[in-house]
């Protein structure tokens, strides 16, 4: 069930630092080709920064953990990849199926390996409106009980961040900012929210991830990396733009699981690849920093 490739099951034996990356961002998040260029430099960013990548995905059945370039670009063309959560995750398998592995299922499979970090872009969390929706994305309930280490940019402004802060205090999730006390939130590297503590190096979120072993909490933790000033776009221009794509979304009645990904190409449209380049910036960097934390924590 589990395809684990050479070279990351050696460097888990070794203890040598490990970071893991999901497929949806790949298969539902970008357009292609970016999509795939943008993975293959994730990867080699997280190489210069002294750590193995395993990008994860399903392949006919098969949890592939540390993915090759051609399944990699395979993930970026192919049609009908499902998008895969925690819910989807024994049907994809069973069914020999291709999936690509959101937040909550790349989490699990990082624990199945034993890989405690996990790069990604943004997470889900909850939707505006959710008191009545009830959509809230499995990616919080997953760092509520799945140990890893997950490094973001922060919750975006699709969402509710407000309420995305509650549910994860209510379900235990310690939120780091890296040298920043306020929320990130995706797109722009700030916003009215306060983080839980601000760490200033790779060596302290390695340690809390440590004693979060030591306590024996099964739960995850967050990072949150506010992308760099120079790529952080406008908070009034991405909002502005959030809002006419939640109204377009709503028009063409898109419910679920479609909507992150409908909301993600339609802010690249209304944006002219704006928000597209941004979100490729934040994702190499978040990539520099989960390599050092991991890096970090062998050496402890
Ligand atoms: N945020 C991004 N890009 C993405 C996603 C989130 O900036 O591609 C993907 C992640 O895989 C995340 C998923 O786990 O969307 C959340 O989907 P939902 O909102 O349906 O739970
Ligand atoms: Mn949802």
């Amino acid at each position: 069930m589990l395809r684990i490739n050479k070279e990351v099951e050696l460097a888990l034996k070794e203890n040598r630092p490990v970071v893991s990356l999901e497929s949806t961002i790949i298969s539902h998040g970008m357009p292609y080709p970016k999509n795939v260029e943008c993975a293959l430099r994730v990867e080699e960013e997280i190489r210069k920064n002294g750590a193995i990548p395993a990008t994860i995905g399903i392949i006919e059945g098969d949890i592939v953990i540390g993915m090759n370039k051609e399944e990699i670009e395979e993930f970026g063309k192919r049609k009908g990849i499902v998008k895969v959560s925690r819910r989807d995750l024994p049907l994809v398998c069973s069914k020999k199926m291709w999936g690509a592995t959101t937040v909550s299922a790349t989490m699990i499979a990082s624990k199945l390996a034993n890989i405690k970090f996990f790069v990604t872009g943004g997470i889900g969390g909850v939707h505006r409106n959710a008191q009545e929706t009830f959509d809230i994305s499995a990616d919080l309930d997953e760092l509520s009980k799945t140990r890893v280490c997950v490094i973001c940019a922060g919750p975006k402004a699709i969402l509710d961040l407000g309420l995305t802060m509650e549910y994860l205090e209510t379900k235990g999730v310690p939120v780091i900012g890296y040298n920043t006390s306020c929320l990130p939130a995706f797109f722009t590297n700030k916003s009215k929210y306060k983080v839980d503590i601000n760490a200033k190096n790779s060596e302290e979120i390695a340690s809390i991830f440590k004693e979060q072993e030591n306590l024996n909490l099964e739960n995850g933790i967050l990072v949150t990396n506010p992308v760099d000033e120079k790529y952080s776009l406008n908070e009034a221009y991405i909002n502005k733009v959030i809002d006419e794509a939640i109204v377009e979304m709503n028009k063409l009645n898109i419910k679920g699981k479609d909507q992150t990904p409908f909301l993600l190409s339609k802010i690249v449209e209304l944006t002219n690849g704006k928000s597209l380049e941004t979100n490729i910036e934040l994702i190499l960097s978040n990539a520099r920093l989960g390599a050092s934390i991991a890096s970090s924590y062998s050496k402890l």
